[in-house]
C-alpha cells in the first residue's frame, strides 16, 4: 500500500508515503511555517464538525478504515484526566483498570495492553509457539497477510495457510492440515480465526463454526487464537457476547483503535500464566510503554461509550451498499455486507484510477486488489456523508466511463 521514496543523504524531507500522506505533508509544511500560532490548521481551513468529532481538517469523506478516527472532545478530556504511572514498573492504574476491564468482558482471567493489534495478535503466536512449530491460519488472515512476516521473523513458526471462504474455514479443513506425528513434520499448535474477517469483507464466523473448529483443536491438543480486532462488531451484530465467541480460544486479541476509535491501543487476553509469558515477550517486543495511562484513558473511554454505537457503522455501510450496487460497473452482493465493511468489485475501471479520482473528489477508499475495493464506515462518518459518498461515486464513475 505504501511506497518510500529514495531520499538524497542529507536531505530533510518526510518520507513520501505515496498519495496516502500527500495531505499530511501539506499540513506539516503549513504548520512548520506558522510554528507558534495557536490553533495553525484551524487558522487555515477552518474547524470542521462531524457527528461526534470536532476535527481541524479539511473535510473528506474517508472511508479507508475504521483506524482514521479522530478522538471525540470526551474522549481527549478523559485522556488528559488520567491518573498515570510508570507502567513498566506496573504502577499505572489507569493501565491497569483497561486491562482489568478487558478480561472482565472477554470472560478471561487477565489481559495485556499493547500498542497495536500487530503485537497482540504476534505475542499470541510467540506465547503459544516454539520456533520450528507450525501455527494453522486463513490464508488472508491479518496475521499472515498484512503483519509483515512477522509470525517467521518474530516466532521463527511455519505458517499453514486454509483457503476460507470470506475468510472462514471449517473444522475439516483444520483436520486435513494436520501433520501426523512424525519427526519429518513441522508440530501444529496453533490455530487462528479471524472474527470478524477483514480481507472477508467484515464477515462474521458463525458460533457453531468456531466451536466445531475449537473441537478438533482440542482433540489435537491444538491453542486456539481468536483476532478480535473487530470483536466488538460481531457482538453488536450478532447480539452474541464478546465472551461467548472468547471462550472458545485460548488467547483474545481485542483493538480499541478500530471501530471503537481511540487514537492507539489493543489488547491480548487470556489465562493467567498464558499473560505472564506474554508479558515477558511484550518487553522483548519493544512493547513496554511507560505513562501509557493516557492512551489507556481513550481505550477505555471507548470501550465504554462507543461500543453499543457500532450498529450505527453497520447501518452506515448497508445504506453505502444499497447506494453503490446501484452503480453501473459495480459488482457488489448486499448480503456479503454484515457489519462495517463493504467490499465490492469494479467490472469496467481499474480500482487504482478510481480511488485516485475518488480522492480528489473528496471520498477516500483503498483498492484491495486491482478491481477490489474497501470501504469501511466509521465514527467520524454520519449518513449524511453516506448519502454524499454514494453521489460522488455515482458522479466519477460516470465521468470515468461514460
Ligand atoms: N487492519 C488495518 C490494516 O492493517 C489492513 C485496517 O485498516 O483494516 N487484525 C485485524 C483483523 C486488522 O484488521 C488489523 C488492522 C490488525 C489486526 C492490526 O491492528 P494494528 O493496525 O493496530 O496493528
Amino acid at each position: 500500500m505504501f511506497a518510500y521514496t529514495r531520499l538524497k543523504p542529507g536531505a530533510n524531507v518526510i518520507p513520501n508515503f505515496s498519495r496516502q500522506a500527500t495531505e499530511t505533508r501539506r499540513r506539516l509544511r503549513w504548520a512548520t511555517r506558522n510554528r507558534g500560532r495557536r490553533n495553525d490548521f484551524e487558522v487555515h481551513s477552518g474547524p470542521v464538525k462531524t457527528n461526534t468529532v470536532e476535527a481541524t481538517a479539511p473535510r473528506t469523506i474517508d472511508l479507508r478504515s475504521d483506524t482514521v478516527t479522530l478522538p471525540t472532545p470526551a474522549m481527549r478530556k478523559a485522556m488528559a484526566d488520567a491518573e498515570v504511572g510508570d507502567d513498566v514498573f506496573g504502577e499505572d492504574l489507569t493501565v491497569k483498570l483497561l486491562e482489568q476491564r478487558t478480561a472482565e468482558i472477554l470472560g478471561k482471567e487477565a489481559a495485556l495492553f499493547v500498542p497495536s493489534g500487530t503485537m497482540a495478535n504476534q505475542l499470541a503466536v510467540r506465547s503459544h509457539t516454539e520456533p520450528g512449530d507450525e501455527v494453522v491460519v486463513e490464508a488472508s488472515a491479518h496475521i499472515y497477510y498484512y503483519e509483515a512476516g512477522a509470525p517467521a521473523a518474530l516466532s521463527g513458526v511455519l505458517c499453514r495457510c486454509l483457503a476460507g471462504r470470506r475468510g472462514i474455514f471449517t473444522a475439516a479443513d483444520v483436520e486435513a492440515a494436520l501433520r501426523p506425528p512424525d519427526a519429518h513434520f513441522a508440530p501444529t499448535r496453533l490455530v487462528c480465526v479471524e472474527n470478524t474477517h477483514n480481507r472477508g469483507g467484515g464477515s462474521i464466523w458463525p458460533l457453531e463454526r468456531i466451536a466445531e473448529v475449537a473441537a478438533v483443536a482440542r482433540q489435537h491438543h491444538l491453542r486456539m487464537h481468536l483476532d478480535g480486532a473487530r470483536l466488538w462488531n460481531a457482538a453488536v451484530a450478532t447480539g452474541i457476547p464478546e465472551r461467548d465467541y472468547a471462550t472458545h480460544f485460548d488467547s483474545v486479541n481485542v483493538c480499541f483503535s478500530k471501530g471503537l476509535g481511540a487514537p492507539v491501543g489493543s489488547a491480548l487476553a487470556g489465562g493467567r500464566e498464558f499473560i505472564e509469558r506474554a508479558h515477558r515477550f511484550r518487553k522483548q517486543f519493544g512493547g513496554g510503554m511507560r505513562q501509557a495511562g493516557i492512551i489507556a484513558a481513550g481505550a477505555l473511554h471507548a470501550l465504554e461509550h462507543h461500543r453499543a454505537r457500532l450498529s450505527e457503522d453497520h447501518a452506515n455501510a448497508r445504506a453505502l451498499a444499497q447506494g453503490l450496487a446501484q452503480l453501473p460497473g459495480v459488482e457488489l452482493d448486499l448480503k456479503t455486507v454484515e457489519t462495517n465493511i463493504v467490499l465490492f468489485r469494479l467490472t469496467a475501471v481499474p480500482a487504482r484510477r478510481l480511488v485516485e479520482m475518488l480522492s480528489e473528489a473528496g471520498v477516500r477508499v483503498l483498492n484491495t486488489g486491482p478491481d477490489t475495493i474497501r470501504a469501511v464506515t466509521n465514527l467520524n462518518v454520519t449518513s449524511k456523508d453516506i448519502a454524499a459518498a454514494v453521489e460522488i461515486f455515482g458522479r466519477v464513475l460516470k465521468r470515468m466511463n461514460p
